[in-house]
């Protein structure tokens, strides 16, 4: 309904619809309120004003039930609000199981796009329809905010730190891709569009012009021209901590604290390594930030997560 008179924009997912039905619902809660309130205003004024100049007002000793009354009502409808809101919010930040993984990096004035399978991109972003998408994002200079209003969705792209979007888009077509968060001079031009292709279109495109070795591959690259390899080769008398089976475990620190190996810390660890030190280890690896772009190191950190996996042609690489 609210998609046939043009006031929103398309929806291309359902959480998109339920984004507009909820805002349908609360638009016609506070209209409803906003409508009563000044109607009884504008009643009471009127019938119960001063008649006369030595009328006095007549108190009024209060009524339970009445109290009950308004406040019951506006305690559901607030709650009512509240817990419908939440559904769709989790429903919006969860990433279900086998979520193809993509990752994004914002940059002034453009979106860099690049598929687990190679396929690199500017400013597009093609997608197949009706599976989950998960996009890993980070940003190479400022905030910047990757937005696309055809599926209500919005999400901060930073400086330093992985932010993720996740989306199911459920009809075929283009949409904008905005950047909503101002990035400088050019931030207006800074748009792209979302493709949403059917999965045979999807697979075709991905094998076509533009595709290149997929993000591990080029990370095992760099991690031999890096010469990581030197003090992480995963025999015993290495240096470095062997890096199998790291992604995901809880790493024990020199200083006695645990953390667990996500996506942030295997990017801490490439950049500041002297930040946190894994137990046992001595504070030898050099730093890599300015050797490396945040492409490259998504590209290492997807390398990183083949290691020890059972078979690494399979694992998932989110960057
Ligand atoms: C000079 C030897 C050396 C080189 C070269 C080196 N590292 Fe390290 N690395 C270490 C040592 C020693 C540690 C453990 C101490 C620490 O946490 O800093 C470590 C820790 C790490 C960790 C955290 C491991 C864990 O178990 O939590 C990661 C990830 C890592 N290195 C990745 C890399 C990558 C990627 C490169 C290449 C870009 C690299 N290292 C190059 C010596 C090295
Ligand atoms: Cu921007």
């Amino acid at each position: 309904m609210t998609q046939e008179f043009k006031l929103l924009p398309q929806a291309a997912s359902e959480v998109a619809s339920s984004v507009d039905h909820i805002t349908l619902y609360l638009t016609v809660v506070s209209v409803f309120f906003t409508a009563l309130i000044s109607l009884l205003v504008i009643v009471f004024a009127t019938r119960y004003r001063r008649r006369h100049a030595d009328q006095r007002a007549e108190q009024i000793e209060g009524s339970l039930p009445l109290e009950i009354f308004w406040t019951v009502i506006p305690l559901a409808i607030a709650l009512f609000s509240f817990a419908w809101g939440a559904r769709v919010f989790f429903r919006m930040n969860s990433t279900p199981e086998g979520s193809l993984p993509i990752s994004v990096t914002g940059k002034q004035w453009m979106w860099k796009v690049q598929h687990p399978e190679g396929r690199r991109e500017i400013n597009d972003l093609h997608v197949p329809v009706g599976v989950p998408v998960e996009l890993t994002m980070i940003s190479e200079d400022v905030i910047h905010s990757f937005y696309v209003p055809a599926l209500r969705t919005k999400r901060d792209v930073l400086p330093g730190r992985y932010s993720k979007l996740a989306f199911v888009a459920n009809k075929v077509g283009v949409y904008d891709i905005f950047c909503a968060e101002y990035c400088g001079t050019k931030h207006s031009k800074m748009i792209g569009k979302l493709h949403v292709l059917e999965d045979s279109q999807y697979q075709a495109w991905l094998s076509g012009a533009g595709s290149g070795p997929a993000p591990r591959e080029d990370g095992a690259q760099l991690f031999a021209a890096l010469r990581c390899d030197t003090c992480h080769s995963g025999q015993d008398n290495s240096r470095g901590p062997s890096l199998a089976g790291l992604f995901g475990a809880d790493v024990p620190l020199a200083d006695g604290q645990v953390v667990k190996a996500d996506l942030d810390y295997l990017r801490e660890s490439i950049l500041k390594p002297a930040v946190k030190i894994v137990a046992g280890y001595q504070p030898l690896m050099p730093t890599y930030a300015g050797q490396v772009n945040e492409e490259q190191i998504g590209q290492l950190i997807a390398y990183m997560r083949t290691l020890g996996a059972p078979d690494p042609a399979s694992t998932e690489t989110t960057r």
